[in-house]
């Protein structure tokens, strides 16, 4: 019997490449999408996956359509990837925000264990948690303290301490994922990363003349999605669950990230970005850098996708889309 998965926010950047993995692997694979009053848009990250995969429309804050979801799927793996994921914008949506990505989860953990408690749940927790955060080193590990300076932040390390206190309290198998920032050519393009690719590709093609962008002075440790991805499956693979950082070890400005892009385009940055402080957030986060020894000594995980090659990827992934 193959296994089964569930994927919350299977239509997101990371849920796709999840959902594709686990179908290569033999898994049967489940989705919830919501409702969007143009559904191409809501499914066109797995549009190429309709027939392999079963999605039920659903809403992680809705309590009664889990419930439901849950029973009627009653995979052996739950894998939490839905969430309000822009930082700044949660600045906008501070209660929504929360409702979702921090509410939503105790709920969730809720139905697990009052309904499903062999299930194993996967969390996406974020190095936004650490928040201005860094130990002497200059990492951020498992062990390093937690002290958000976002409402995204602030949710998480609510939902992230559910999940711990959960496996303690009731023994459920439940982990927590401490992903640092990854990208691809599905991130969304008001993410730093994509919007810096597509509006460069679009200046190379002569369709813009200038890149807004806010704080250019915060370092990001960023790798691909492709390969964090893998780092999830086999998080849920390991015997005992437990909270986990993946991250590059590596970090860049976004000034860096610029730089890189437009040399890419043979063009010079300081030819066309300009700051713009409607992208300031209320607070930044200004470094990150993780340590992810221990995840990589537990299963040999590796990243494989440099940050130059994830860039080139993007890079001809928008040019595609634009010629
Ligand atoms: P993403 O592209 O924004 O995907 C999030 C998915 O969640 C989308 O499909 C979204 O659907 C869905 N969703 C949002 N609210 C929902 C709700 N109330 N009920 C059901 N589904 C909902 O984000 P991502 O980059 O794939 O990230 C996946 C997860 O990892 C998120 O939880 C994020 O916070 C976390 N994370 C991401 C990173 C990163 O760098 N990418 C790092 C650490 C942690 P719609 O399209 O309808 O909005
Ligand atoms: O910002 C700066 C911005 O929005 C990166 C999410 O996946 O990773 C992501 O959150 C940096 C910040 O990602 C613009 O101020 C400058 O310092 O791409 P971002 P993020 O906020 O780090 C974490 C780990 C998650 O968990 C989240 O879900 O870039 N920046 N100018 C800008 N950022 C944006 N978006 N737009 C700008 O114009």
């Amino acid at each position: 019997m193959s296994r089964k998965a569930l994927i919350l926010g299977i239509a997101g950047q990371d849920g796709s490449y999840l959902a594709e993995l686990l179908l290569g692997r033999g898994y049967q694979v489940e989705g919830v999408i919501r409702r969007n009053s143009i559904p191409e848009h809501q499914e066109s990250r797995i549009n190429h996956l309709e027939k392999e995969v079963r999605t039920y429309y659903g809403d992680v804050s809705d309590t009664n359509s889990m419930t439901d979801i849950l029973l009627k799927s009653a995979p052996d793996e739950v894998f939490n990837l839905a969430a309000q994921s822009h930082v700044r914008i949660s600045f906008d949506i501070p209660a929504y925000t929360a409702e979702v990505n921090a509410l939503a989860v105790l709920r969730l953990l809720e139905i697990i264990r009052q309904c499903i408690p062999e299930t194993r749940l996967y969390q996406a927790s974020s190095s936004e948690m650490f928040g201005d955060s860094v130990d002497p080193d200059g990492f951020q590990r498992e062990t390093t303290p937690m002290t958000p300076v976002s409402p995204y932040g602030c949710a998480k390390l609510f939902a992230y301490s559910a999940i711990r206190n959960y496996r303690h309290a009731y023994g459920l198998y439940a982990t927590n994922g401490i992903l640092f920032n990854h990208e691809s050519p599905r991130r969304g393009t008001n993410f730093v990363t994509s919007k810096v690719v597509k509006t460069a590709v679009a200046i190379k093609l002569g369709r813009a003349s200038k890149l807004s962008l806010g704080n250019l002075d915060s370092y990001r440790d960023w790798g691909h999605s492709k390969d964090y991805v893998k780092a999830m499956h086999l998080m849920l693979g390991l015997e005992v669950p437990g909270d986990f950082v993946v991250a590059t070890g590596q970090t860049h400005s976004v000034r860096d990230l610029c730089r890189l892009v437009f040399e890419m385009l043979d063009l010079n940055y300081l030819d066309y970005v300009v700051q713009d402080p409607k992208y300031l957030r209320p607070q930044e986060l200004s470094f990150l850098r993780g340590d992810s020894s221990r995840f990589r000594q537990l299963t040999g995980w590796s990243p494989a996708i440099t940050f130059e090659d994830l860039l080139g990827e993007m890079i001809a992934h928008h040019f595609d889309r634009m010629h």
